[in-house]
């Protein structure tokens, strides 16, 4: 049974970066790069068949000028002739996923597509289009094989538990599994970078030489806020893997100096990450690391951040979000605007850099871009990130603010478009943010 898993391109659609003034352009990151873990757990899953990841992403990194999509997938499906197409899902790359399963089925009708990922689970309703075959929701691998084993042994796919299958007639739920797959502990599955060989080059981050990687250390989050989608994907639960599995992943990685923790926020668990840091310098791993890390977190456990910088914790994201208690409040982060000042001081004495992310909301006028340029030119940092509240389907904000939204187009669904009415004229609010990434400190971009 071949087996095609692909990770779609990124969308275009940019206009922070579009209307910002020539020299904050620089800053404004226009690309993420890092392997797509939830595809290479896939691919792990089903190692046993004969399976084929490619990360358009990276492809076209590697090659701005390459083929487009429909050659490139027509390409490979020629030379590949694969019997089951798999695709991850985010919004902002949904049109992308569906292009690519149109082109496979115009190639062979036969190839049966399978949708997962993060956009399937909080937004199945959105997967009718006919060239979906299956939806595999949640954290799948073990749905994803037991449909690889049914199609090889000719069984019907109804007989498969946990997918919904995408039928003329609607969606048709199959029954739910016999047990709930834990995919941080006993079912957690050690995704196959061995895919990624041909993209190396491409994850780099900054100026580092070297490639980076993600890993995470938990899936989900105990914080509800309410523009997230983390926490919707994975139904308020939080889940951690064992110091153990970890450091085993960690002992993998000899490609990668820098690791990027991928996990909604890194510190939950402060004896968690003492012990995991305690065998990282028993076992004598040395990286650099790239977290995630709330201020008041930081506040709170000053001795911990000491501890992870001594460990090499490099650099550090910190969603700040808001100036205003207000903000934070309806954003429901669970935070104060007083955390921020001090936990620039923890994390700067130690030598970390930090990346500061502040959300701009549609209602913004000239005082308040003023107010946030106050506040952040004062509260300076390394790299600083400045997106906008993007009603993400499926979130809280979501629902809150759903009849507001002017545009549907998912493409735009990536922190960096506006889709809500905004109180300035459109291109005066995106020029406004684009002037706002030019705070910070140094020349160093992320
Ligand atoms: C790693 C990561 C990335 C990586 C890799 C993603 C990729 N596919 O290439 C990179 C760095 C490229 C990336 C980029 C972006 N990301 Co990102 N990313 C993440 C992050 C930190 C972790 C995801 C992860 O690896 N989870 C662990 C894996 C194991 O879980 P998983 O992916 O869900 O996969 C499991 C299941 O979903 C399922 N599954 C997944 N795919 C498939 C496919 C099939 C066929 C099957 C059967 C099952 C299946 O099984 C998997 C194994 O259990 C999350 C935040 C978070 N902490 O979750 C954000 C997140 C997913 N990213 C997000 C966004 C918005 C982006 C960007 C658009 C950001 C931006 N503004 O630029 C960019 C997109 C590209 C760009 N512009 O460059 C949002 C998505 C929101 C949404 N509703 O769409 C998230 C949730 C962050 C957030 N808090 O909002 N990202």
């Amino acid at each position: 049974m071949k087996i095609l898993l692909i990770n779609p391109p990124r969308s275009p659609e940019n206009k922070i970066l579009e209307y910002a003034p020539a020299d904050a352009k620089h800053f404004i990151h226009k690309k993420l790069i890092g392997p797509p873990l939830g595809l290479l757990t896939i691919a792990a899953a089903v190692k046993d068949f004969d399976v084929r990841v490619i990360d358009l992403k990276g492809e076209y990194d590697l090659h701005p000028e390459a083929p487009d999509l429909k050659d490139q997938v027509i390409a490979s499906l020629e030379e590949f002739n694969p019997e089951i197409v798999g695709v991850t899902f985010i919004a902002s790359e949904f049109y992308y996923g569906i292009d690519i399963f149109r082109t496979v089925k115009l190639f062979n009708s036969g190839i049966l597509t399978v949708a997962g990922g993060l956009h399937v689970t909080i937004c199945p309703g959105d997967f009718t289009d006919a060239s979906v075959d299956v939806l595999c929701p949640g954290h799948s691998a073990g749905i994803f094989r037991e449909l690889v084993i049914a199609r090889e042994k000719g069984k019907p796919i109804e007989t498969v538990p946990g997918i919904v299958l995408n039928t003329a007639s609607g969606h048709l739920r199959t029954a739910l599994p016999d047990q709930a797959w834990d995919a941080a502990g006993k079912n957690f599955i050690m995704p196959d970078r061995s895919h990624l060989k041909r993209w190396l080059q491409t994850y780099k981050v900054g100026k580092d030489p070297s490639p980076a990687t993600y890993i995470f250390t938990s899936l989900g989050c105990p914080y509800e806020c309410s523009f997230c989608s983390i926490w919707p994907q994975h139904d308020r639960k939080y889940y951690v893997r064992s110091v153990e599995s970890v450091i085993d992943e960690l002992k993998q990685l000899q490609e990668y100096e820098t690791v990027r923790f991928a996990d909604a926020n890194t510190i939950v668990d402060v004896n968690f990450i003492h012990a995991l840091f305690d065998r990282i310098s028993e076992e004598g791993i040395k990286k650099k690391y790239i977290m995630d890390i709330r201020s008041d977190v930081a506040v709170r456990h000053p001795d911990l951040i000491e501890k992870l910088a001594g460990a090499g914790l490099k650099v550090v994201i910190c969603g700040f979000e808001s100036f205003r208690e207000e903000e934070l409040r309806q954003y429901n982060k669970n935070t104060s605007v007083s955390y921020i000042k001090e936990s620039i001081d923890i994390f700067h004495r130690n030598g970390i850099m930090l990346r500061g992310n502040y959300i701009v909301p549609n209602g913004y006028d000239e005082d308040d871009f003023r107010a946030l340029a106050d506040y952040a030119g004062s509260n300076r940092v390394v790299y600083a990130g400045y997106t906008i509240l993007t009603p993400m389907p499926g979130t809280v904000f979501y629902n809150e603010i759903k009849d507001q939204i002017i545009d549907r187009d998912l493409s735009k669904y990536n922190f960096f478009n506006s889709v809500l009415k905004t109180k300035l004229p459109l291109e005066k609010f995106y020029e406004n943010i684009g002037k706002l990434w030019k705070i910070k400190l140094g020349e160093d971009i992320i």
